[in-house]
C-alpha cells in the first residue's frame, strides 16, 4: 500500500501535542548546574470569556524565547498558573448561583485546554493557583510579616467607593471617575481600611531602575507614577492665627506669589470658619466639588473653579504683603499639605486661574523670548528678577538661595515629596484571601499564629456584600467570633479581603518552587531561580501589578526571604490585539475572534505565525482574518519543500542566504521583532524556490529556526527527515506505509526538541560578491561578478582586462571612468 504525505494539521498537532504531554518534554530540568532561564508572561484571570487572543500572542512570542533558550542548551522554567481571586468570578458566582470555587475551577480547565490547543511549551507541572490555600497560605503569610513590621496598617481614610460593586478601589482602579471594573461612577467615602506602606519604598522603587533592563517607556512611567519632587515646605502667615503650610517645588518663585490656593477639605476653612463671610457660598462650591473625582479635578486642561475666601487674607513673607486665599478644587487635599502658593506668571494653572479671578501676575523670571503676558515655565535659562536679593540668580542658584534664607528666618525647610500613596489593602467582598487578623478588645490587632495559616474562606452560600458595605464573611457568627491568640478575651476575626493584586504579586517566587510546604519558596530553588530574566506583559500592568510586586519583593528581600533586589531582570510589553475593525475587541462590540475557532480553521502553527507576524509586537495591531491565509499558505509551502528535497549538506551558493537567516532570526528574537524573522523565512523560502530544490541539511536547519513559531510542523518534517534517510527513501512518492509506522513514535533524540540552535558564521552573513556592470558610453557592454567593496583602481583595471571590453577599448582614447561604487563602471571614449 502506498502512504501520502500530507499536511494534515489537526493530526500533526494533536500528536505533537500529546508526545509533549507524555514525554514531559518541556518540564523544567532539575539539574543545577545547567545555566538556567527564566522566562514569565502574566498569569492569566481565567474568566468565563475564555481565552483572549491577546493572551495567545503575547504567550506565543515568548514561548518562542523558551522554545530557543532551549535549544541553545539552557535549563529554561518557562511556568504558567492563574490569578483566580476577584470580582468578575464572584459577580458572575452571585449571577448564576453556582460558588465562585466552582466557578473558578471551570474557568481554569477551559483555559488550560485553550492553552495547550496552542501548543506552548509551558512546564505544566509547576501550575499554581492563587486561589489554592497551599498557596494563599504564603501570601497571608507576607502580610502578616508586613503586619509585624507596620507595613500593613489600618487607617480611617477617604477611600474611593465603586456604587455598583459595592467596595474601595485603589486609585489605580479609577479611571476618569469610574470604576475600571465595571464602569460605575465611584464616590469618596470614609472607612477603615488597611493598607500597604508601599511610600516607605519609594525612593528604592525608583533608584533601583537603574540595576534593570526594563523598556524606557516603563521606567519612565513607573517613574512618574511615584513622582519624586525636590522643593520646599513654607509657612504663610495669615490674618488668623491659623498659618498655611505649602509644598513648592519653585520656592525660588517666592516674590511672585500673588495668591494662596487651598483644597476644598482644608482644614483652615473648619477651624477659621466664623471668620469667613462667604461661608455659605464656599459650602455650596464644596458640595458640587466632592461630586467630582480627584482624577478629574486634576485634569489639567478643565476649566479652572474656586471661591474667593472673603474674610481671610495671607501674608507673602518676602514681600509682607496680604495676598487673597481661594478655595478650588485643583489643589489636590491627598498631594503636599493641601495648600498652594500660587505663581501665575511661572505656572501654568495658576495663570489660567489667575486671568479668571483677575488677580495680578508679578514675573520673578524673565528669559530672552519672555512676552509680557505669558505663562514661562521655563526653569533652565531664566534669571532671577523683581525679588530682591534673588536677582540675577539663575533658578537653580535662587532654589538654594531662598531655601537658605527659609530656613535662617525659620519660615520654611527643604522637602522631597512623592505622589505614590500607600496602597489601600482591602475589599469588603468574599473572593479573596481572608486577611488573618484578629480584633482584641485588650490587645487591638493580632495576627493569628502562623502555625494556623492558612487562615481557609469559609464556604458559603451568599456571597454578596451586606448592607453595611462590609464583606459577607461579616455574616457569619463562627467565622467572626474568635478567642484572642494573645490573652484569650472573645474577639473578632478581621472580615474584609485581600484585594486583586495581593496574590499576583509574588507568583512568581512560588514557580521556583511550587510543593515547598515550609516556606514560600525554598531557598535553594529561589537562588538558583531568580531573578526573573525575561518578564512580558501589558502596559496596563506599569503601575500596578509591576510596582505592586517590586514593592513586596523587596521587602521580602529586607526580611532576608530573597536574595536579589530586584524580581525581573528584564520587562518587555505586547501591543494589543483589536479587532477586525479597530476597536477594542469586547462582547458588547461583537468583535471577539476566539482563539479556538481559529486553531480549529487553520491549525495552531499557522495561528502562532499569524499573531507574531500581525504587526510590530510592542504596537496595537487590528485583527485580519484574510492574511491569516498567507500564512497558511507559508507552512504549506514550508511542507512542500519535501517534494524538491535532495540528499546533501549546504550548497555553497546557499550558504549565505542561510547564514543571514539563521542570524535575522536569532536576533530578531531577542530584540522581540517576530514580523522581520518570519519574513526573513519567507524570503528564504523564495530563494530555495526560485533555485527549484533544498537539500537535507538546510532543510533540516531550517526547520530549527522555524520550530519556536510552528512547533508541531516543524517537529513533523523533521522526524519525515529522519526516517527518510534511515529507511534509505529516495523517491518520497513512493512510500509504505511502514513509514508511517515510524513516524508515530518519534525517538526523543531525533526531535528538534533534542537539537541545537544553529549558529550563523558572520563572515558568511554579507553578500561578499556584486555583478559589476561595464558600459561603454553608457551602453552595457558586459558584466563581472567581483568582490564587494574592491578599491575603485582596482575595478577599474578588472574592468579593462576583461576579455570584451579589452576589445572594444582597443586603440580608443578613454575621456573619462565613471564608476559608482559597487554597482558599474563607465567608460567615455
Ligand atoms: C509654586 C510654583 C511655582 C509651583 C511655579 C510650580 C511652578 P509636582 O512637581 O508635581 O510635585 N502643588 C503643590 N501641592 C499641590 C496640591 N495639593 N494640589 C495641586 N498642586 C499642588 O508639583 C509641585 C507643585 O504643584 C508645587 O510647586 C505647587 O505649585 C503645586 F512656577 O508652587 B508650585
Ligand atoms: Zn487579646
Amino acid at each position: 500500500m502506498e502512504y501520502k504525505l500530507e499536511y494534515n494539521f489537526k493530526d500533526i498537532e494533536k500528536k505533537w501535542q500529546q508526545i509533549w504531554d507524555n514525554e514531559q518534554t518541556f518540564k523544567t530540568k532539575d539539574d543545577y548546574n545547567m545555566q538556567k532561564y527564566y522566562v514569565l508572561v502574566e498569569f492569566p484571570y481565567p474568566s468565563a470569556n475564555g481565552l483572549h487572543v491577546g493572551h495567545t500572542r503575547s504567550y506565543t512570542a515568548l514561548d518562542v524565547v523558551a522554545r530557543k533558550r532551549r535549544l541553545q542548551g539552557f535549563n529554561v522554567l518557562f511556568p504558567m498558573g492563574w490569578d483566580a481571586f476577584g470580582l468578575p468570578t464572584e459577580n458572575f458566582a452571585i449571577k448564576s448561583k453556582i460558588h465562585p470555587e466552582t466557578v473558578t475551577k471551570n474557568n481554569i480547565e477551559n483555559f488550560k485546554a485553550q492553552l495547550k490547543n496552542v501548543g506552548l511549551s509551558f512546564d505544566w507541572s509547576r501550575e499554581i493557583s492563587t486561589t489554592d490555600k497551599n498557596y494563599y497560605k504564603w501570601t497571608q503569610w507576607i502580610f502578616i510579616q508586613m503586619f509585624k513590621r507596620k507595613l500593613a496598617y489600618k487607617k480611617e481614610m477617604d477611600v474611593n467607593w465603586c456604587t455598583s460593586c459595592n467596595c474601595v478601589l485603589a486609585n489605580e482602579e479609577v479611571v476618569n471617575s469610574k470604576c475600571e471594573r465595571c464602569g460605575a461612577d465611584v464616590v469618596r467615602k470614609k472607612k477603615s481600611q488597611w493598607m500597604l506602606k508601599i511610600t516607605e519604598y519609594a525612593n528604592r522603587l525608583i533608584n533601583d531602575l537603574d540595576f534593570v533592563e526594563y523598556i524606557p517607556a516603563i521606567k519612565q512611567q513607573q517613574k512618574n507614577w511615584i513622582g519624586k519632587s525636590f522643593g520646599a515646605e513654607i509657612t504663610f502667615k495669615t490674618t488668623t492665627p491659623f498659618p498655611l503650610k505649602v509644598y513648592t517645588t519653585r520656592p525660588d518663585t517666592l516674590f511672585g506669589v500673588t495668591y494662596m490656593a487651598i483644597s476644598i477639605d482644608h482644614p483652615l476653612l473648619e477651624t477659621q470658619k466664623d471668620k469667613i463671610k462667604n461661608i455659605d457660598e464656599i459650602l455650596k462650591y464644596i458640595n458640587k466639588a466632592k461630586k467630582r473625582s480627584e482624577f478629574e479635578r486634576s485634569n489639567l486642561t478643565k476649566e479652572k473653579t474656586g471661591v474667593k475666601i472673603d474674610g481671610i487674607s495671607a501674608i507673602n513673607p518676602a514681600t509682607n504683603e496680604e495676598i487673597p486665599i481661594f478655595v478650588t478644587d485643583y489643589v489636590l487635599s491627598s498631594y503636599g499639605t493641601g495648600a498652594i502658593m500660587a505663581v501665575p506668571a511661572h505656572d501654568s494653572r495658576d495663570f489660567e486661574f489667575a486671568k479668571k479671578f483677575n488677580i495680578p501676575v508679578v514675573k520673578v523670571i524673565s528669559n530672552n523670548s519672555n512676552l509680557d503676558d505669558e505663562v514661562n515655565e521655563d526653569t533652565m535659562n531664566g534669571t532671577l528678577l523683581n525679588s530682591d536679593f534673588l536677582n540675577g540668580l539663575s533658578v537653580p542658584d535662587a532654589k538654594e538661595r531662598i531655601i537658605d534664607w527659609l530656613e535662617q528666618n525659620k519660615i520654611g525647610n527643604k522637602k522631597i515629596n512623592f505622589k505614590l500613596r500607600d496602597w489601600v489593602f482591602a475589599r469588603q467582598r468574599y473572593w479573596g484571601e481572608p486577611i488573618p487578623i484578629i480584633h482584641c478588645p485588650n490587645c487591638k490587632e493580632v495576627p493569628i499564629p502562623e502555625n494556623e495559616l492558612p487562615l481557609t474562606l469559609p464556604k458559603i452560600k451568599n456571597f454578596e456584600p451586606n448592607k453595611n458595605g462590609e464583606s459577607p464573611l461579616a455574616d457569619i457568627p463562627e467565622f467572626v467570633n474568635v478567642k484572642c491568640p494573645i490573652c484569650g478575651a472573645n474577639a473578632k476575626r478581621e472580615t474584609d479581603t485581600m484585594p486583586q493584586w495581593a496574590g499576583s504579586s509574588w507568583y512568581f517566587l512560588r514557580y521556583c518552587s511550587p510543593k515547598c510546604d515550609n516556606a514560600l519558596a525554598s531557598q535553594k530553588d529561589l537562588e538558583y531561580w531568580m531573578p526573573i530574566d525575561w518578564y512580558n506583559g501589558g502596559m496596563e500592568h506599569t503601575t500596578l501589578h509591576l510596582l505592586y510586586s517590586r514593592f513586596w519583593h523587596k521587602f521580602l528581600y529586607d526580611i532576608g526571604v530573597v536574595q536579589t533586589i530586584e524580581p525581573y531582570n528584564k520587562r518587555t510589553s505586547h501591543g494589543m490585539v483589536l479587532g477586525e475593525n479597530g476597536e477594542k475587541m469586547s462582547k458588547s462590540r461583537g468583535n471577539v475572534i476566539n482563539p479556538d475557532d481559529i486553531v480549529n480553521e487553520y491549525g495552531a502553527d499557522t495561528f502562532r505565525l499569524y499573531e507574531l507576524f500581525m504587526g510590530d509586537f510592542e504596537k496595537a495591531v487590528p485583527w485580519d482574518t484574510s492574511s491569516i491565509k498567507g500564512c497558511k499558505k507559508f507552512l504549506q509551502r514550508v511542507w512542500d519543500m519535501l517534494y524538491i528535497l535532495k540528499d546533501g549538506s549546504i550548497r555553497s551558493e546557499f550558504e549565505i542566504s542561510i547564514n543571514k537567516t539563521i542570524k535575522k532570526v536569532s536576533q530578531d528574537i531577542e530584540t522581540m521583532k517576530f514580523n522581520t524573522a518570519i519574513s526573513a523565512m519567507m524570503s528564504f523560502l523564495n530563494d530555495i524556490y526560485s533555485c527549484g530544490s533544498i537539500t537535507t541539511e538546510e532543510f533540516r536547519i531550517f526547520l530549527i529556526i522555524l520550530n519556536p513559531f510552528a512547533p508541531h510542523i516543524t517537529e513533523e518534517l523533521f522526524s519525515i527527515l529522519n526516517t527518510l534517510a534511515k529507511e534509505n527513501i529516495k523517491d518520497i512518492k513512493n512510500i509504505s506505509t511502514q513509514f508511517e509506522k515510524h513516524l508515530k513514535h518519534p525517538k526523543k533524540e531525533e526531535q528538534i526538541s533534542n537539537q541545537k540552535w544553529p549558529r550563523f558564521n558572520p563572515e558568511k552573513c554579507e553578500d561578499i560578491t556584486i555583478e559589476l556592470v561595464i558600459q561603454i558610453n553608457g551602453k552595457l557592454k558586459s558584466k563581472k561578478f567581483v568582490k564587494k567593496n574592491t578599491s575603485k583602481d582596482n575595478i577599474i583595471n578588472i574592468a579593462k582586462s576583461d576579455s570584451k571590453i579589452c576589445e572594444l577599448l582597443k586603440g580608443k582614447n578613454i575621456k573619462k571612468e565613471i564608476y559608482v561604487e559597487n554597482r558599474l563602471v563607465n567608460f567615455v571614449i
